[in-house]
């Protein structure tokens, strides 16, 4: 007798809703979506077609290219002054499992990464209570010295903040964040991750990450450095305690500022500004990808990419919570995509979303998969240990796959050409 757990489920159609269809022509003729579009789209049940008009935005930007880098990952030390709820990489001074590296060791790992052929090290670490202002700088100093090449992305706002009260230039106050981040650009930073970012909202911040820096504070870091000609990333943390219509506020609130970050550069150039937007994402020539400032004649700052990061909730003091569904994940990336009309990378973080994930993804709005990573001590998805890395061949796999072309990439998206052990970036 045949089994009915074995029998194939019902096959449903797809739904279709004819109410997207104004949204649909306003995505096709390269205009703004609304807070109210952003909701509309994560209560579809069309998903599909929230995907494809996605997947129509990233192609019009980007067409077959798909990114990932040679980078690696070090987290310097997960002992922090904080305890956030939906963290599991944070340890106490003194228990099991903390651990801080010397300067040394950084530096021989980046410089280890960087013989392998890495060009990106990214560094973040939980908010170390006695580590000194110097120990930060000399580890960039150190990694800059021995890997002059490699580029570094390091410190989420939060750690920003927090060096500059440990260095005693106020915690909150903006120009000793400026201040901070002039003494790390001088000893070797090159950029900004996005992390820390979580919900920009009062309700989930109260609830989830009291004790975090807010929304205003870590828009400030940013603004800071883009002023500073820095490039930086955003990132959001969903899947928890928030409601859609937080995550599009979020994503409202990054449009905003990414406008006012693009909005200097556009001026220069002369590109109209309809409603004082920048959006990169419509049909015409003038919002093309390459029109973006050029990082070789242009010190604009700004955000490059929107990370969307899945909630796992794994082995922290919220894991009586599920996480987001594959469709949740999917959906949200693809409403990024269409939201911040004006970022011009999408990011699958494969870490977080796992590879497999991230293809599908890539079909829905992404075009970054992030690099090889190595080491990752943040999150471990389905029982992963903190050695997780993927080799230049499966990310390539995973894209071509995808029916995308792989393009490695340096942090600040440009080509990398590689000739045996030597590369350069296509300027
Ligand atoms: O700041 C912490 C998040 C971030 C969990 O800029 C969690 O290119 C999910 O920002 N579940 C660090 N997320 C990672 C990050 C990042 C990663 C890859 C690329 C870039 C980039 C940035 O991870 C933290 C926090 O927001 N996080 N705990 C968790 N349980």
């Amino acid at each position: 007798m045949s089994n009915p757990a074995l029998a194939p489920p019902p096959r449903r159609p797809p739904a279709t809703d004819g109410r997207l269809g104004s949204i649909a022509q306003r995505i096709i003729s390269g205009e703004r979506l609304s807070i109210q579009d952003g909701l509309q789209l994560y209560e579809t049940p069309d998903i599909w077609t929230v995907c494809s008009l996605a997947d129509l935005v990233r192609r019009r930007m980007h067409g077959d290219k798909a990114y990932y880098n040679i980078n690696r990952h070090i987290n310097y030390s997960n002992i922090c002054a904080l305890a956030c709820t939906f963290c599991s990489f944070y340890r106490k001074k003194g228990q099991q499992g903390a651990y801080q590296y010397s300067i040394d060791e950084i530096a021989r790992d980046a410089a280890q990464a960087a013989g392998a052929g890495a060009t990106e090290i990214h560094i973040v670490g939980g908010l170390h209570p006695w580590l000194p202002f110097s120990y930060y700088t000399e580890m960039l100093q150190a990694i800059r010295q021995a890997s002059p090449r490699v580029h570094i992305k390091a410190f989420t706002a939060v750690e920003i903040v927090h060096l500059a009260r440990i260095s005693g230039r106020g915690r909150e106050r903006y120009d000793g964040i400026k201040s901070v981040l002039e003494d790390l650009i001088h000893a070797g930073l090159g950029s900004l991750p996005g992390g820390g970012a979580e919900v920009f909202d009062e309700r989930v911040h109260n609830a989830a990450f009291r004790g975090k820096i807010k929304a205003g504070t870590w828009l400030d870091v940013h603004r800071a450095a883009h002023e500073l000609g820095l490039r930086s990333n955003a990132t959001m943390l969903y899947g928890h305690i928030e409601l859609p219509k937080e995550r599009i506020h979020h994503m409202e609130i990054l449009r905003r500022q990414q406008d006012a970050a693009l909005g200097a550069w556009a001026d220069r150039a002369g590109v109209a500004r309809p409603d004082g937007s920048v959006v990169l994402s419509g049909p015409s020539e003038l919002y093309s990808h390459g029109r973006l400032p050029d990082p070789a004649t242009c010190s604009a700052g700004y955000f490059q990419t929107i990370i969307p990061l899945p909630f796992v909730p794994d082995a922290s003091a919220l894991s009586r919570l599920p996480g987001p569904s594959g469709l949740e994940n999917l959906r949200t990336l693809a409403i990024a995509r269409l939201m911040l009309d004006n970022f011009p990378h999408v990011k699958a973080f494969w870490i977080m979303q796992t590879l497999p994930m991230a293809q599908l993804m890539l079909q829905a709005g992404a075009d970054d998969i992030d690099g090889t990573v190595v080491w990752y001590d943040i999150t471990k998805v389905q029982s992963a240990t903190t050695h997780q890395e993927a080799s230049v061949w499966d990310l390539q796999r995973a894209i071509r796959e995808a029916g995308f072309r792989p393009v490695e990439r340096d942090t600040l998206y440009r080509p990398v050409i590689r000739d045996d052990h030597e590369w350069r970036v296509d300027k």
